[in-house]
């Protein structure tokens, strides 16, 4: 589903009037890359750092835009009226990876789409007919001849990977089930060597983040604590993994090494962060609730 601020963010949003100017030292070093407080999700940066595509909500739905890394240039990416959203760029930084819920527009009934990475020739990629499924949150792996994703196909949330059969065919790719567990499996992250894919799972209780080799399909569990852990991002370096917890009472965003290890707060912030991603170059991007608005911020290495 298309991530709504929910009832919880509202609270946030109260609780940032009251505690806002409580800020830590921290966000001294957090620029904002936009500024309209739209609510947005998703940033994801072009592998040259040079575009950073995102997703937001406005009166009419949600859309892809793009922009500078100043925050200039700030447009729609793709013509089109159905909603589309959490675009990822493939490695080679050529086409995009994203979600559209064009068959059944306003049912949620979201099919993955690629486009060129101007958002021209856009063509579905990983659709299931007949029936209300979603497919949700795509990855590339590094070498770019594979997309991990999610789907509701087999009856709840599991994680699938999609193989192009060639470089002149970039359609028709078959889906394999990775995962096959009743709990929620999802929000799927290639590691940069390719070998596994961090994801958020509550196979445990509630939801943490785990690792799921590609080798074995084994899946160890890397974080232990009450309360959400979701949207795990690797850093370009594969070192560590930036994800979503609010251990500490409200989203948070933290850094951890790749074994689970040293979780830290980055962020600190009364309000809520979340979708972390990095640029290449390893600054940590990020959505916050900031004066009343939902915008993009970045911290520097
Ligand atoms: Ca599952
Ligand atoms: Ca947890
Ligand atoms: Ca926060």
């Amino acid at each position: 589903m298309p991530h709504l601020p929910t009832t919880s963010c509202i609270l946030f949003l109260a609780l940032t009037t009251i505690v806002g100017a409580q800020d830590d030292l921290l966000t001294k070093n957090k620029k904002p890359i936009t500024a309209d407080g739209d609510f947005k999700q998703r940033p994801a940066w072009s592998p040259d750092g040079k575009q950073l595509l995102f997703s937001r909500h406005d009166e009419q739905g949600i859309f892809l835009y793009h922009c500078s890394p100043d925050g200039n240039n700030d447009q729609r990416l793709i013509d089109e009226t159905t909603f589309h959203f959490n675009a990822v760029f493939s490695p080679d930084g050529k086409r995009i990876a994203y979600e559209h819920d064009k068959l059944s527009p306003g049912q949620g009934d979201m099919e993955l789409y690629l486009a060129d990475a101007d958002g021209k020739n856009p063509q579905p990629l990983f659709v299931t007919e007949g029936r209300l499924s979603h497919e949700e949150w795509p990855s590339w792996s590094p070498d770019g001849k594979t997309i991990v994703c999610t789907s509701t196909r087999d009856a709840n949330t599991e994680l699938y990977l999609l193989s192009f059969p060639s470089s002149d065919d970039d359609t028709g790719a078959e889906p394999k089930r990775l995962t096959s567990d009743p709990a929620i499996d999802d929000h799927p992250c290639f590691s940069p060597d390719g070998q596994s894919i961090a994801f958020a799972t509550n196979r445990w209780g509630d939801l943490e983040i785990a690792l799921y080799d590609l080798a074995t399909g084994t899946v160890t569990r890397l974080t232990t604590s009450p309360g959400l852990d979701d949207y795990p991002a690797w850093s370009p370096d594969g070192k560590q993994i930036a994800f979503t917890s609010n251990r500490d009472g409200n989203l948070e965003i933290y850094v951890m090494n790749a074994d689970g290890s040293g979780a830290k707060n980055i962020t600190q912030h009364a309000g809520p962060d979340n979708f972390p991603t990095w640029s290449p170059d390893g600054a940590l991007t990020f959505v916050s609730l900031q004066n009343g608005g939902w915008d993009i911020y970045r911290i520097a290495k």
